[in-house]
């Protein structure tokens, strides 16, 4: 982890770190940026998967297909997490309203985990890999969502995006502080 950043919104810390989204023991639940299958893949569902062990997709085999903006809830495994969120981000340029499917991951992730009584949430940045989402133009519905989500949250206490390159830490960075300042403005 090379340096963190820190936002409280309506008693919810927003929280960027550089890392890998399979690294965060503190978390009660990680998200999965997941296929519709809910099966092992590449990028995040990849190394989830390989740490999690191949009981994970055993859970996950009765839940799919998923839609985009769909998320549900699992065990952890072997992971260091009692839970895991798989949502199914929108393929940008053939999923649409891609904005309105992207921004529906982190809410119903967010509120699934509220639902289930949970005080921390790490997030990947959903369809910004192989689904080809621009990376500052997802961070800023990502930041605009979470920051508006949270204030609402009864459980939720911490959310934890883990970036896992210098330049997706540095565009969440600069998003969050924008988003984080019209937010204080506006109270
Ligand atoms: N920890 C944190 N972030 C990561 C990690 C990691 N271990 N690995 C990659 N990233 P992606 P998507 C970053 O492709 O775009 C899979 O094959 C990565 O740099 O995992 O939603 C699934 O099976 C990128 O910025 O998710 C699906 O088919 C971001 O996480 C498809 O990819 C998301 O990259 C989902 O595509």
């Amino acid at each position: 982890m090379t340096s963190t950043v820190e936002h409280n919104v309506g008693g919810v810390t927003v929280e960027l770190v550089q890392g890998d989204i399979t690294k965060q023991p503190d978390m009660d639940a990680i998200t999965n940026a997941a296929n519709a299958q809910l099966m092992p893949g590449g990028g995040v569902a990849g190394a989830i998967h390989r740490a999690a062990g191949p009981s994970l997709a055993e859970e996950c085999r009765p839940f799919a297909p998923i839609q985009p903006g769909q998320c549900v809830i699992t065990g952890g495994h072997g992971l260091p997490n009692p839970h895991v969120l798989h949502c199914l981000g929108p393929v940008y340029g053939v999923d649409e309203p891609a904005d309105e499917l992207l921004a529906r991951c982190y809410r119903e992730s967010l509120r699934l985990a509220d639902e289930h009584g949970l005080r921390s949430v790490a997030f990947p940045a959903i369809s910004t890999g192989a689904f080809g989402y621009p990376l500052r133009e997802a961070t800023d519905i990502a930041m605009r969502t979470v920051l508006g989500v949270a204030p609402d949250l009864a459980s939720v206490e911490r959310i934890r995006f883990v970036l896992f390159d210098a330049d997706a830490f540095n565009v969440h960075a600069d998003v969050l502080a924008r988003h984080a300042a019209d937010t204080d403005r506006s109270r």
